[in-house]
């Protein structure tokens, strides 16, 4: 995965309001929205009572971990570290027969970033996420009716407040994930304000990297992939996506993207969501910046017990989503022709 921190939030909160934006269906505008800028935000799609109970499981994780988080003192959001309560993890990418590890902290963003994973593979969560009928509806309109069934979501993705301060200020990272997934959902399980941490996206950068992959869905970047974030980046103003609970922002998994920064008193909570056809994949999650087919080349252990170790490949055994088995074939000219739209 390519990575490249740039300079404190400089994008513009999305405000359109689609034709159909509070409706299940896609609508035209909905669609040619998509197909140009790589999202559409559809509003209130999931029921905001019920995820609720995603965001609970978010404050009674932090009491577990000794957190002094008070609900009704944002002032004490603070980042654990500070209060002497860091605490420890294991690295992100151990595998642990495919359960990962219970929390993540840390990220781009300085260490305002709790990623909390305990609850995402149960089914009372993914029927609330992943497997809502309303969720289904959105992506089988996009995907068609073949979709793999979702077996979990990537997890609580926490963005802890963090004020504006001068130097310490909170940095975009703009990056591409390296799965073979065919659409993306950004939930939002709680309110998020502008500069709240909402996800951000380079409107258009799905078109420019997807045609400048080896593949169409597997992680195969070409030559300057890199270089070439990095333009889009000093070109494209980004988009950040502020939303209540129940919004759900669906965006093209080859877009260049960003968590946001959270200078709100405001506790960040997304839960991501990946989605694929339901064709023929390779067992194990997909490695972090390498497809299967150039992973041997790597010269590394392809074994999951091996994932996260020094040397060996890292796992991202947080996405839904599998590589294709079949040989993948190179980016179409026309890059909607597998979809339904
Ligand atoms: O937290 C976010 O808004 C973005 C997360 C992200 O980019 C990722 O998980 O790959
Ligand atoms: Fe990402």
């Amino acid at each position: 995965m390519a990575k490249n921190p740039t300079e404190p939030s400089s994008a513009t909160v999305y405000a359109q309001e689609l034709p159909g934006f509070r409706e299940v269906g896609l609508s035209r505008g909905e669609i040619e929205h998509f197909k140009t800028n790589g999202f559409i935000v559809k509003k209130g799609l999931l029921d905001s009572s019920e995820l609720g109970r995603i965001v609970e499981c978010a404050w009674e994780a932090a009491e577990d971990l000794g957190f002094p988080f008070d609900r009704n003192d944002p002032s004490t959001y603070t980042l654990p570290k500070d209060h002497g309560l860091f605490p420890d993890t294991e690295p992100k990418h151990i595998y642990n027969d495919g359960a990962g590890i219970a929390n993540y902290f840390g990220g781009s963003n300085s260490g305002w970033t709790w990623r909390h994973y305990v609850p995402c593979t149960e089914d009372w969560l993914l029927e609330r996420t992943a497997r809502h009928p309303n969720m289904q509806s959105v992506v089988s309109q996009f995907l068609g009716n073949n979709v793999r069934p979702s077996k979990r979501c990537r997890g609580l993705y926490l963005l802890l407040p963090k004020p504006g301060d001068g130097d310490s200020v909170g940095k975009l990272s703009g990056h591409t994930d390296g799965t073979a997934s065919q659409l993306n959902c950004m939930i939002y399980a709680a309110d998020c304000p502008p500069s709240g941490g909402g996800f951000t996206l380079w409107p258009g950068s799905h078109r420019r990297c997807y045609y400048h992959m080896e593949t169409e869905y597997n992680w195969e970047p070409k030559v300057g992939y890199k270089e070439m974030l990095s333009e889009i980046q000093a070109s494209v103003t980004p988009v950040e996506i502020a939303g209540e609970a129940g919004d759900c922002c669906f965006w093209h998994p080859r877009s260049l993207h960003s968590a946001g920064v959270n200078t709100s008193s405001h506790l960040r909570v997304v839960v991501p969501c990946d989605f694929q056809k339901d064709k023929p994949t390779e067992p194990w999650p997909p490695y972090s910046g390498f497809s299967k087919r150039t992973a041997p080349g790597a010269g590394k252990s392809l074994l999951p017990e091996d994932s996260g170790k020094e040397d060996g490949l890292r796992m991202q055994w947080w996405i839904d989503t599998r590589e294709f088995v079949e040989p993948d074939s190179p980016p179409r000219e026309d890059m909607w022709e597998d979809w339904a739209i």
